[in-house]
């Protein structure tokens, strides 16, 4: 079968959406950071409708950070690939075909370094996860003994990190009399705007203090909270989009029908007209990020950490079993939901409710193992807030204790039978170093909450959150999660 290219993109089937715009006509004007699958069905999704209108700056150049992979499956394919749009009921298929370049930036630093530098660069987004910003996650604050920090201090013109780069770009197109680019965080991150601006600042003030004073007055970074349910690409998936296109496509990315994005409208150099895609521009995106954040990830560690422990490999699978459906539904009704801030003319009772349609959703197949992925980084802003409210209000958070619990037990890397758990987390080592061994709920419990960088100084101060989250380490101890969750659905 032909690969799926510029070459053969005219011979796909009529219902496939393919781009109708001059490819080869587009400027670079947006350096993306992160080529993962997430952006390439959310972001792109969106800028494609630009393209299609004729506004041809908005060519994107993709830059993994780390692996080669993205780029060794696009660049054969012209840079083209499909977004498979699932539910129970049938598929959707889209070629997006703005994505003109991929980099892979330890191969070639100074590539990456040329394209944020040209002048027909505006936006520089990132999807670099939670990790890729380098910041102790209980502060937000740049973690400074980071290796790869102080690597990226110390050889300015070659960095690693996407502070780093973007560093290094601002202080290029300054010498050289260009705008600043508008710096787009996209990651899942509480005020994910500022936490980026926080961190590179802080950056670029320890590279140099002028350079500092800079990016603190000339470099925009506008908040987003953006939204879309991404699971990686598995060879069914190839082969279901080479069924449908009649030619392969090596790397699909397939996600579900619902999509959001919420923007801080703060953009000096310009942007797409993201909102005729059905983008919404707000002045203040904090109240939309809290409550994705603590609604939806929330959720979504709750049941992956409970679910994998279960055994269920996907969330679909968690969701049909015995007590999960609830669980998650108290959860966000009656301990997250409560937190937050009034969004008027919302139904905030309905969001929710979409939220377990789409975590039912049974065509896609979200792994537990994948999002139970750097837990450290993402507890404290998906769990960790929300108790630090509850606790303030004097009100109950068990399921939310429940979660961070099954967190615990999940890390130490032994699943209920003993078995390893193939934990990827950048505090795996310590984590496991520091509990594997135990067998105490309070022993556990005392070493997790040594980790200042996730629960701060607070939390393991309050008696109300020890007493609270080791009451659920000892029923997922005795009980083991699906029964502990079954419990819950009794109540
Ligand atoms: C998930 C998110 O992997 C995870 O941690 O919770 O990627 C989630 O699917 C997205 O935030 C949905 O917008």
């Amino acid at each position: 079968m032909d690969r799926l290219s510029d070459a053969t993109l005219h011979d796909l089937p009529e219902t496939i959406e393919r781009p109708r715009y001059d490819r080869a006509g587009l400027a670079n004007g947006i350096v993306h950071l992160g080529l993962g699958a997430f952006h390439r069905a959310h972001q792109t999704v969106y800028t494609e409708r630009s393209l299609e209108a004729g506004d041809a700056r908005w060519g994107t150049v993709g830059v993994s950070l780390r692996s080669p992979d993205t780029r060794d499956a696009l660049e054969p394919q012209d840079g083209l690939y499909t977004v498979a749009v699932r539910n129970g009921e049938g598929d959707r298929f889209q070629v997006v075909g703005g994505i003109r370049q991929s980099l892979v930036a330890p191969e070639n630093p100074e590539a990456v370094l040329a394209a944020l530098a040209d002048p027909e660069a505006r936006i520089a987004s990132l999807t670099v996860t939670e990790k890729g910003y380098c910041h102790h996650p209980a502060t937000g604050e740049l973690d400074e003994a980071h290796s790869d920090i102080e690597h990226d201090l110390a050889n300015p013109g070659a960095p690693r990190t996407a502070v780093g780069f973007l560093a290094e770009a601002t202080a290029r197109r300054r010498a050289a009399g260009l705008p600043a680019l508008t710096l787009l965080s996209c990651d899942n991150l509480a005020a994910n705007g500022e936490t980026l601006a926080r961190v590179f600042r802080r950056f670029a003030t320890l590279r140099d203090p002028d350079l500092g004073a800079y990016a603190a007055g000339e470099v925009a970074c506008p908040s987003t909270m953006i939204d879309r349910i991404v699971p990686a690409t598995t060879d069914a998936d190839r082969d279901l989009v080479a069924n449908a296109l009649g030619v392969r496509d090596a790397w699909p990315v397939m996600t579900e029908p619902f999509s959001q994005w919420v923007i801080e409208d703060r953009f000096p150099n310009g942007r797409p007209d993201w909102a005729a895609s059905g983008a919404t521009f707000v002045a203040d995106v904090a109240p939309f990020e809290l409550m994705k954040l603590r609604l939806l990830n929330g959720s979504h560690s709750t049941l992956a950490y409970l679910g994998y422990l279960a055994g269920y490999e996907t969330v679909a699978e968690t969701m049909a079993a015995p007590g999960f459906a609830p669980l998650v539904e108290g959860l966000m009704r009656e301990e997250a939901g409560p937190t937050l801030p009034a969004l008027p003319g919302f139904d905030l009772a309905a969001y929710q409710a979409e939220l377990v349609a789409r975590f039912r959703n049974p065509a896609l197949r979200h792994r537990t193992w994948q999002i139970a992925m750097d837990g450290s980084q993402k507890v404290p802003q998906r769990l960790l807030g929300t108790i630090r409210d509850r606790l303030k209000a004097g009100l109950p958070f068990d399921r939310l204790a429940l979660g961070l619990a099954a967190w615990m037990i999940y890390a130490r890397g032994r699943d209920e039978k003993g078995g390893a758990i193939d934990v990827r987390d950048p505090l795996a080592g310590r984590i496991a170093a520091a509990t594997a061994q135990l067998e105490n709920p309070g022993d556990i419990l005392d070493n997790y909450l040594g980790f200042a960088q996730v629960f701060g100084t607070d939390l393991p101060a309050s008696h109300a959150f020890r007493r609270t989250v080791l009451a659920r380490l000892h029923d997922l101890r005795e009980k083991g999660a699906a029964r502990t969750v079954t419990a819950y659905e009794a109540a």
